[in-house]
């Protein structure tokens, strides 16, 4: 069955980010559980700034599941990628991500590697850079296979990353790897963005995707910009997916309202058929 989650960040640093709730995490997680959310997909600073014990008793205690663990502080505060050329770096990241992918594991919730995916850098060469991203998607990849969670990956907009932008591209990419456990992210605004069409590109790749971020043309949340949902919703429950749908948008036009917005969406049109 197909699920709702709402994104919350405690990161200061990507305040003006696309996540719907930003006050304390007990809050949210209240309102949240209160609107009727599957769960919450959280950013955190690092894997270490959480108790997991009171964080299992705080979603136990809202009836929420922790959908996925986002990297993003890895770029933004440390400055760290799996395509930097500095192979200290490189390392740094790995053990970011891999920091990540346990403390999400212990909660069955996968990680995502965005941002941090980085860039090929002016004067670098690409097929170089593709296979540094390579070897840190083996090793998380496997890491993530020992602790029972799948890895996720996210292709991003043009403007974000030149790595890849589409699903079909970042589905090839996987495919040329050795591990089978590192899965797509659909996320429905870079999409917007860069795909020919939604709903087809998601019926194409739906064996890859392991992880879909809910957000309209313009990021504010389904209903507020003009993606077309109804055949990007055919073919999400065509491919039969069973994982979150979570709202990667912007608190537009204040948290309350965009959570609202959204799971009204959510149960439009994954909830009445
Ligand atoms: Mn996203």
């Amino acid at each position: 069955m197909i699920k709702s989650a709402v994104t919350v960040a405690l990161v200061p640093q990507i305040k003006s980010g696309p996540w719907i709730f930003w006050e304390n995490l007990r809050q949210a997680m209240a309102k949240a559980g209160n609107l009727g959310f599957d769960g919450i997909e959280l950013f955190t600073p690092d894997a270490q700034g959480l108790d997991p014990e009171e964080l299992e008793a705080a979603l136990q205690m809202h009836d929420l599941k922790l959908a996925a663990v986002g990297t993003g502080a890895g770029k933004v505060i440390h400055g760290l990628t799996l395509t930097d050329p500095d192979p200290e770096n490189r390392k740094k990241a790995i053990s970011f991500i891999s920091a990540m992918i346990s403390f999400g594991a212990r909660f069955d919730a996968p990680a995502i590697i965005g941002s941090m995916q980085g860039n090929v850098l002016v004067g670098n060469d690409r097929e170089l850079t593709l296979s540094w991203l390579a070897e840190g998607l083996e090793i998380l990849g496997e890491k993530a296979e020992s602790e029972g969670v799948f890895l996720i990956y996210e292709p991003l907009n043009r403007y974000e990353t030149n790595l890849f932008n589409t699903l079909k591209s970042g589905a090839d990419f996987l495919e040329s790897l050795t591990t089978q456990n590192v899965k797509l992210l659909a996320d429905l605004f870079h999409m917007n963005i860069e795909e020919e069409d939604i709903a087809r590109s998601i019926l194409e790749n739906g064996k890859h995707i392991g992880h879909i971020h809910f957000a309209d043309s313009n990021r504010r949340a389904i209903g507020l910009g003009h993606t077309e949902m109804e055949s990007v919703a055919e073919a999400i429950k065509s491919i039969n997916y069973g994982g979150f749908i979570s709202a990667e948008a912007f608190p537009y036009p204040d948290p309350d309202a965009a959570a609202i917005e959204t799971i009204h969406a959510f149960k439009k049109y994954f909830r009445n058929s």
